[in-house]
């Protein structure tokens, strides 16, 4: 609070401005909730803390005491020898008619909703799913290898992914539990194996369509369950990075039919793969290439452009929509570099530093799945993608006159006896 708006609502209130040093156990019982409202007003994230653990159980009490409080208030403003007050906040005429806690009754403490909800995610914490997907050899396992050895994990994960990279011949998850500053994330990145090798690669998009679609259907299911699990174990893929061969042609055929497929049911991010094979110009026009193919095709790609959800966020997509796809390359090895530990791949005439913009852009695409739009991924992939299943889901089962726990039994997680039960 700056000290203008202390002193406007100490002339409404009779406040308390607590500091971190104030002992709440010496007030009395009476004022205890009016109180705490005070002392979210001169918050600080520690003394936030240690009140809430005091006052779980009188929230509800508190909400109300601070409403009552409220309408004292407004009445007493209102008979002031008619004279008009200032009001406490400059009414911002964007929001008229909006009345905000703030210019009501003073600094309620809504925000310090955040401080919970990240506690409770600290507790908790989350899963992410990542799933690498394209032709045989493009680099799809050495950069999985590269996401788990850099910074993203450096500290935290000893990989016991096989040192010597071969063929990925069926389709693997690896999984780390991966912790910084107490928030705990399962990352999750699903290899497959590469396509492209067979003569005939027509429908080699199928088993990847089904994983992703098992996932959902596995989600569903345990959605439907009468005894559902608190968390329900999310094995949904929210992000799946499509390998591009670095041809510096066009989209080949057979990228355009697989990413078609697949934008339907997951959110791609596609990559430019090995991209230490493209100069500078090489790569800035095959970028623009695919760009315009992915439109031409009507190719849906992460972000799409009608799930912004402001001015603020269309900004920050445009950005990464203007370069995509990112040019990757992909390493599991370290090497010194001016004294410090850098992972790259070395060649005859230099490193090529993996984690370093200036060389290629994996930093990039991590920061694209991880330090900026994770949370969106998920949130796509459930209202979005997930939704889009579920509903065609229960339409199937209802159209075949099937119930929804038919639609579990269907799929055979339930034995009969249970799904009767459940009838
Ligand atoms: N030049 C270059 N080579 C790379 C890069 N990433 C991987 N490679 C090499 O490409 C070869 C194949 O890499 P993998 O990671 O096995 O490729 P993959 O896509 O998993 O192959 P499949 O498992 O058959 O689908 C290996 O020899 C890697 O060292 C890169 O960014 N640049
Ligand atoms: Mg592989």
């Amino acid at each position: 609070l700056t000290s203008h708006r202390m002193q406007a609502l100490s002339r409404t209130f009779n406040y308390f401005f607590l500091t971190p040093s104030t002992d709440i156990n010496s007030f009395p019982h009476s004022i205890f909730a009016l109180k705490l409202t005070c002392a979210l007003s001169a918050s600080t994230s520690n003394l936030l803390i240690t009140i809430t653990a005091l006052l779980t159980d009188t929230t509800q009490d508190l909400q109300l005491e601070v409403e009552v409080e409220a309408s004292v208030q407004m009445e007493e403003r209102e008979g002031e020898d008619g004279v008009e007050q200032p009001p406490l906040c400059p009414i911002d005429p964007n929001t008229q008619g909006i009345i905000k806690g703030r210019d009501l009754f003073g600094y309620v403490g809504i925000e310090a909703v955040l401080d919970q909800m990240r506690r409770k995610t600290m507790k908790a914490g989350f899963e992410f799913n990542i799933m690498v997907v394209g032709q045989s050899g493009l680099g799809k396992s050495t950069l999985v290898n590269t996401l788990f050895k850099s910074k993203v994990s450096r500290k935290s994960c000893t990989p016991n992914y096989e040192e010597k990279i071969s063929k990925t011949v069926n389709l693997q998850s690896i999984c780390h539990v991966i912790e910084e500053k107490g928030v705990k994330m399962k990352l999750t990145v699903i290899d497959t194996p590469g396509f492209g090798d067979q003569i005939n690669n027509e429908n080699c998009w199928e088993p990847i369509v089904k994983y992703v679609n098992e996932q959902y259907e596995k989600y569903l299911r345990e959605e439907q369950h009468v005894n559902r699990k608190r968390r329900i174990p999310d094995t949904r893929v929210h992000c799946c990075v499509y390998f591009l061969p670095a041809t510096g042609h066009r989209l080949r055929p057979i990228d355009v039919e697989f990413m078609k497929r697949l934008g339907h049911i997951v959110s791609i991010v596609p990559v430019i793969a090995k991209a230490d094979t493209l100069t500078m110009e090489e790569r800035l026009e095959f970028k623009q290439r695919i760009r315009q193919d992915l439109e031409a095709n009507g190719i849906r790609v992460y972000p799409q452009k009608e799930y912004d959800e402001d001015a603020e966020d269309r900004i920050l997509n445009d950005k990464i929509r203007e370069n995509i796809p990112f040019a990757v390359v992909g390493t599991d090895k370290e090497h010194q570099v001016n004294g410090n530990k850098v992972l790259g791949r070395k060649t005859k005439w230099g490193i090529i530093e993996v984690e370093n913009v200036a060389h290629c852009e994996f930093a990039n695409l991590r920061d694209l799945l991880i330090r900026s739009h994770l949370q969106d991924l998920k949130d796509v992939t459930h209202n979005i993608h997930y939704e889009t299943y579920r509903v065609r889901r229960l339409n199937e089962s209802n159209a075949n006159g099937l119930g929804l726990s038919a639609l579990s039994l269907e799929n055979g997680t339930f034995d009969k006896n249970e799904a009767e039960s459940q009838l």
